[in-house]
């Protein structure tokens, strides 16, 4: 169920990947696609108990529960550096991001939830390593100026990808995103904020800034997904409205954003083939490796296997407090069923 349930085959030819969608088998149900499809065209909102076809809940469900899992595995990174925050300011903003990160983590499981599938499916997913979560997670949080640099590109990139999905079709994840968007800005500007007072201070400081920026810059390009020609979800994401700006646009528009942020903090970005682009209007950019992206996806990166250990235990040791709610639940149906008898 993690897994896209229907094949979009590799032909450049996205009309004809489209039609790999099951045809409606009834009369009744081709009405229902026809309004479903209608609806979508429109750019109307599909709501929970509205008919949608099996392809697009499931796809939904796969996009939704590894946002979810990227948002509380993307706790782990940051929470690393809450017992050694240069200063009580600081630690309290940490808290705080990290308390968020795990906020959108519900917002996101609770809107999969409501496509029919459960918490604990969508969490054994994620245990079993069946399921995604951002790549950029499974790389080492090094130093203090790699909590400036994640607010400032990873939560940069985040924002870039996420202000679109707030007009997704899907009503519950959209609105969902609204929310977290918001909060996810206050990240990135906490970040570039912390950065700007490490790139003032000691020559030591802002070499421990370029040397996270080194480290980041290219794992946050790859952030936005594999290249438009390489994606095989876009096509029908697109379609249905839950994708509006592809893999490649968001990536240029992040680098866009970022070079004039970069030039004001004073770092240099580690690519010697970006430049500004005036017939494109935009600048060119280095080649990403892919290669590393794809290993790191599928479990190979430098901290996949803590990061899953880490969640897997964390689970684990909260087992006695959802037993707690369980009986606690248990015990007040009991008591309703005394007090109606
Ligand atoms: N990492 O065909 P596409 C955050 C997978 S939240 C791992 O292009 P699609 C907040 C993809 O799932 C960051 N896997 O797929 C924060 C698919 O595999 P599947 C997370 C990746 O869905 C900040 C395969 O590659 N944000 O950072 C990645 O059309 C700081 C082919 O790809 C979201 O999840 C990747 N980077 O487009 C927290 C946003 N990229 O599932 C703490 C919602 C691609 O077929 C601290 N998701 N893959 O087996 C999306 O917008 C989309 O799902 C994309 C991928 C754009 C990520």
């Amino acid at each position: 169920m993690y897994t896209q349930s229907f094949s979009v085959p590799d032909e450049g030819d996205k009309q004809a990947a489209l039609k790999t969608v099951p045809k409606p088998q009834s009369a009744a149900e081709a009405e229902l696609q026809k309004r479903f499809d209608e609806r979508i065209d429109a750019d109307g909102r599909i709501e929970p108990r509205d008919w949608m076809p099996e392809a697009y809940r499931k796809t939904l469900v796969r996009q939704i529960s590894q946002h979810a899992h990227s948002e509380i595995v993307g706790m782990l990174p940051e929470g690393n550096w809450i017992s050694r925050a240069p200063s009580l300011k600081r630690k309290a903003i940490l808290i705080a991001k990290v308390q968020d990160e795990g906020g959108h983590g519900l917002y996101l499981y609770s809107a999969a939830e409501t496509l029919g599938t459960s918490r604990d499916q969508m969490l054994d997913g994620l245990h079993s390593g069946k399921a995604k979560y951002s790549s950029i997670f499974n790389y080492p949080t090094l130093s203090w100026a790699d909590m400036g640099v994640i607010g400032w590109l990873v939560d940069g990139a985040a924002i870039m990808n996420q202000i679109p999905l707030c007009r997704c079709s899907y009503g519950p994840y959209a609105r969902a995103m609204v929310r977290v968007c918001k909060e996810e800005s206050f990240h990135q500007r906490q970040g570039y904020e912390a950065l700007l007072v490490m790139m003032k201070g000691s020559q030591a400081q802002r070499e421990m800034v370029q040397d996270a920026v080194n480290r980041y810059w290219w794992k946050c390009l790859a952030m936005f997904g594999p290249p438009d020609a390489d994606s095989p979800n876009s096509a029908q994401g697109t379609r249905w409205g839950i994708k509006r700006i592809s893999n490649d646009d968001l990536r240029q528009k992040f680098v866009d954003a970022t070079v004039p942020q970069a030039e004001v903090l004073g770092v240099s970005l580690p690519d010697p083939d970006l430049k500004w682009n005036e017939a494109r209007g935009h600048y060119d950019y280095g080649a990403i490796d892919w290669d590393e992206f794809w290993q790191v996806v599928n479990g190979h990166g430098p901290m996949n296997r803590e990061r899953l250990a880490t969640r897997v235990k964390a689970h684990d040791d909260g087992a006695w407090v959802r037993d707690a709610a369980v009986a606690h639940a248990d015990k007040q149906k009991q008591r309703a069923l005394k007090s109606a008898a």
